[in-house]
């Protein structure tokens, strides 16, 4: 804030912020800068329905249920749809793939261009919406293979391909969570003048912190490392805080530490969270602020994908949090 109080001395916008970035690649075409300019602008749109949501009731079940086998709630198809309008005006993407459609949309084939790939969950956490609850889009971008026929298996990459991933959380305020593979930066949007504004590069995540993020309700369907953990943990004073919305937690994470969990369960025996669109974005965002992501004890980042929607099991946060999990389940 300026003197004056006002909240317009800090303009520098993700748009300034992705254009520099530009200038570091010197081959750069600008196709790469246009994709986040669109995921800004669709995040900027969502943020605007996700608020005005209960008054023009929006809220609740679209009355189908998605590839995931869960209630679409109308929000969930309007983000979707916004994300699929803004990023399929640009030329540069070949492929877009989205929790709510089962099969990616092919945008332009090998030699019509289409550099990327982008996918997303386009509202997380949407069932939270009824009672006002925290949620999110997530974002990745992958390069395309021109020379793959099938759209499938050209996204099923593992995530250390990943460019850019990313997070927009629609809670008290807008943040825009990006990280191009060079640390991970925060912006805030600030609706009078409807630019995300950077207001932290380089985030670091705490190293430690007795804090661990999981759903209780399930632990008795945990396999024991992860039982073995809970008990360590209580007897070693930890707390607990889980919101039940993905961006949210790994939020809170990501600025105070601690360390998430989503083992596998009896009614999600490989986890529920999904590899391409959830836990990868997250798991390049946790390390490039020093953090640590796993899926049982492998890296979730080095995971081969098989499936565009196939779930995992997901640890991550602080580094020595997670260490302390992993110690519980080798
Ligand atoms: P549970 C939301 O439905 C979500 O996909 C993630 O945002 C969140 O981390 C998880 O599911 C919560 O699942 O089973 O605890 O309600």
């Amino acid at each position: 804030m300026d003197q004056s109080g006002s909240s317009t001395s800090n303009l520098f916008s993700l748009q300034s912020h992705i254009l520099s970035e530009e200038t570091l690649h010197p081959g750069a075409s600008g196709d790469f800068s246009w994709i986040i300019s669109a995921i800004s602008l669709a995040g900027k749109a969502i943020a605007d329905r996700v608020r005005r949501a209960r008054l023009e009731n929006v809220l609740g079940d679209q009355g189908a249920t998605n590839v995931q086998g869960e209630s679409q709630q109308r929000m969930d198809v309007i983000a979707n749809d916004i994300l699929m309008r803004c990023l399929g005006s640009r030329a540069s993407i070949a492929v877009l793939a989205s929790e709510e459609d089962e099969e990616p949309t092919i945008m332009r084939r090998g030699t019509e261009g289409g550099k990327y790939c982008v996918l997303f969950d386009p509202l997380d956490g949407s069932s939270t919406l009824d009672t006002n609850g925290a949620v999110g889009t997530i974002f990745t971008i992958l390069r395309n293979d021109p020379m793959i026929e099938s759209a499938e298996r050209t996204v099923c990459q593992p995530g250390r391909k990943q460019i850019a991933a990313g997070y927009i959380l629609y809670g008290p305020s807008t943040a825009f969570v990006i990280t191009t593979g060079s640390g991970v930066d925060l912006f805030e949007l600030n609706p009078n003048i409807g630019s995300f504004i950077l207001v932290k590069k380089g985030m670091r995540i705490p190293p430690t912190k007795r804090v661990y993020s999981v759903n209780e309700a399930y632990s008795s369907s945990f396999p024991d490392g992860y039982q073995e953990y809970l008990k360590w943990a209580h007897a070693n004073y930890y707390s607990s805080r889980y919101i039940g919305s993905l961006c949210a937690d790994v939020h809170r994470i990501l600025i105070n530490g601690g360390v998430f969990l989503y083992p596998p369960t009896t009614s999600h025996p490989d986890g529920k969270l999904r590899l391409l669109y959830e836990a990868n974005p997250m798991a390049m965002i946790m390390e490039q602020a020093g953090g640590m992501s796993i899926c049982g004890t492998t890296p979730t980042l080095d995971v081969q994908p098989k499936k565009l929607h196939e779930r995992v099991p997901l640890v991550l946060g602080s580094s020595d949090e997670v260490k302390a999990v992993m110690r519980h389940l080798s």
